[in-house]
């Protein structure tokens, strides 16, 4: 076949399967060794930034050498959700997830601003990351099993555990599950959420009708217009969207939840090396938070007699280079960015008007799940 004819083929077989995946519930993708070479544009395109000087990878070449070459990375980021990943009125983004697509700009460049942000749909995000439209997905999105495999994606380390929850309007009356019998809830498609409310739905015999959006303005637009008697979606986006509601104080969240949702980066199976990257990039947040090792006082703790702190911050060892990475690269996230409680805090913690508790989000030492393995 002529590079010609091949490169027509993809681009009709991408936009075969973008538009199966708008098609209902079942999550669906482009096969992953076919997408993954070339950069043939795609649905996505449509809404995302202006293509890049160089595509987000490059056949033969690993993607921490493409990627040094382009001089950024290219992060696939949510742009509805505040306080994980929002575009805001001056055209920056912002958000926990947003921090963590910086972290890994200063573990490659030694700069957190080194980044290109590509605002996706929930839908739109693995044909984008499958296509090698972007570097890394950081975009709350849920690690599940399918995922792993058949979408060609390999996850990070959760960085947010989170679970589905349930809005309503308080005068709804509606506070358990079983009043939700004969409900309309809105959902975003393409979501985990899409398939747990069917599930947990089934699973306790209760008829519902979905009304399903593609995006977060639209599902909460149309709860907020009174077309649906309930919206769900994670927890951490019932919180977010609700900041943004007229009335906030006319919702609630139930006491209920559907399901996990361990949120974390994702990137495309096939690069070794570039997946350590990016859970190092995370782990190295959550170590320095266990060690005590912050913005403020980084320079200082360099020069810590504790051995792990020493690795950690390039002072003892090669840790850096056995990632491809400069010795710095975990100094210069804690510097630029923070460690995992400053992140946490500075976007979702008590100064904020989320005010999220940390919960199953605290280090192992302080009862959570946050765990970084030994940087040694
Ligand atoms: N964590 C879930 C849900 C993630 C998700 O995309 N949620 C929607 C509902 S709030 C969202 O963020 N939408 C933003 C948008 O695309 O406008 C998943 O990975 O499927």
């Amino acid at each position: 076949m002529s590079r010609k004819l091949l490169v027509l083929f993809l681009v009709l077989l991408l936009a075969v399967m973008a538009l199966a995946a708008c098609g209902g519930a079942k999550e669906t993708a482009a096969p992953t060794e076919a997408a993954a070479v070339t950069s043939a544009p795609t649905a996505t395109e449509a809404t995302a930034a202006q293509p890049t000087e160089k595509p987000a990878m490059q056949e033969g070449e690993g993607m921490l050498a493409t990627v040094k070459a382009r001089g950024k990375i290219i992060c696939g980021v949510n742009q509805a959700v505040p306080g994980f990943g929002f575009l805001q009125s001056d055209g920056s983004f912002a958000g926990f997830d947003i921090d963590f697509c910086k972290a890994l700009a200063a573990a490659v460049f030694g700069d957190a601003t080194k980044v290109e942000y590509r605002p996706l749909n929930a839908k739109q995000r693995f044909t984008a990351l499958q296509a090698g439209e972007i570097d890394v997905l950081i975009r709350n999105t849920t690690w599940t099993l399918t995922r792993d495999t058949e979408l060609g994606a390999n996850f990070a380390p959760t960085t947010f555990y989170d679970g589905q929850g349930i809005t309503v309007r308080k005068d709804s009356g509606i506070k358990t599950l079983q009043d939700l019998q004969g409900a309309s809830i809105c959902v975003s498609s393409g979501t985990t959420t899409e398939l747990n409310l069917a599930d947990q739905m089934a699973a306790n015999g209760i008829e519902y009708t979905p009304v399903v959006f593609e995006t977060a303005d639209e599902t909460t637009g149309a709860y907020l217009d009174g077309r649906c008697d309930a919206y769900t979606t994670d927890k951490s986006g019932l919180v977010a969207r609700m900041s943004m509601f007229p009335h906030p104080e006319e919702h609630m969240i139930m006491d209920v939840t559907l399901s996990k949702e361990p949120l974390g980066p994702v990137v495309r199976q096939g690069d070794d090396q570039w997946f350590d990257i990016v859970k190092w990039m995370v782990f190295a947040t959550f170590q320095a938070e266990e060690s005590g090792v912050t913005s403020q006082n980084v320079d200082d703790m360099k020069n810590a007699d504790d051995p792990n702190v020493r690795k950690l911050l390039g002072t003892e060892g090669d840790m850096g280079a056995k990632l491809g990475l400069d010795n710095d690269w975990a100094y210069n996230i804690i510097k630029q960015v923070g460690n995992y409680a400053e992140i946490y805090n500075r976007n979702l913690g008590p100064d904020t008007v989320f005010n999220l508790a940390r919960g199953m989000n605290s280090s192992y030492v302080d009862g959570g799940l946050l765990y970084s393995p030994p940087f040694r």
